[in-house]
């Protein structure tokens, strides 16, 4: 059985948003051509606290620096992505119809979370692979933003578990294109297949 994980497709992750990934609103009419070809649709939201870890501002410093946190790398971002906030919410162009659960990660204040698997720390689960286990997903596809944060790490997550992974390159987007292409290559290089929207349309 086959999913398709969309990650992140929030107000504050498109053109205008709070943490713009450039061309991120392209990636929509891909998914819903892509979308009819799946059992199942599964959706994440990166969904933080405000004054969360992850802000430059929780800390009064300027985003793009680093810091150490419990001995861990947090590169700093704008404000972004607040629990219950219009910034936070899916994409108002895109069809929930097919989406069957959210799963929502970076909600602990103290921790961020790229992957939609874990915490950056590998602390805690999501629930997001129980969930596909208890449906019997052994085959994921994923598309989204950011290619080489989110998607990155959820994709290496992925394969740690054992699943069957693609990613639909032209349905993802990332901040700089340059390390986009870059975690792509990552990607396969670790055991996923890069495809083409337009190849699921031919060979499902
Ligand atoms: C993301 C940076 C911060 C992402 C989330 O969805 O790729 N990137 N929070
Ligand atoms: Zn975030």
């Amino acid at each position: 059985m086959k999913a398709l994980i969309l990650i992140d497709l929030q107000n504050d992750f498109m053109p205008g948003g709070a943490l713009a990934v450039p061309q991120a609103d392209e990636v929509i009419p891909v998914i819903h051509q892509v979308m009819p070809h799946f059992e199942h649709v599964v959706a994440t939201q990166d969904w933080h606290p405000p004054h969360h870890v992850s802000f430059a501002s929780t800390h009064g410093k300027r985003v793009g620096e680093r810091i150490q946190i419990e001995g861990q790398e947090q590169l700093l971002w704008p404000d972004h992505c607040i629990q219950n906030t219009l910034g936070a919410d899916l994409v108002k162009g895109l069809n929930r119809e097919k989406i069957e659960a959210i799963f929502h990660k970076g909600a602990d204040p103290h921790i961020d979370s790229y992957s939609a698997f874990f915490d950056n720390a590998r602390q805690r689960q999501t629930g997001l692979a129980v969930y596909l286990q208890k449906q019997g997903v052994k085959v994921l596809f994923f598309a989204g933003v950011a290619t080489e944060y989110c998607v990155l790490y959820s994709v290496l997550d992925a394969l740690k578990f054992g699943f069957s992974v693609s990613v639909i390159w032209d349905a993802c987007r990332a901040i700089d294109p340059h390390r986009g292409d870059v975690a792509l290559q990552q990607m396969q290089k670790r055991g996923a297949s890069l495809i083409d929207s337009s190849a699921i349309e031919r060979s499902f």
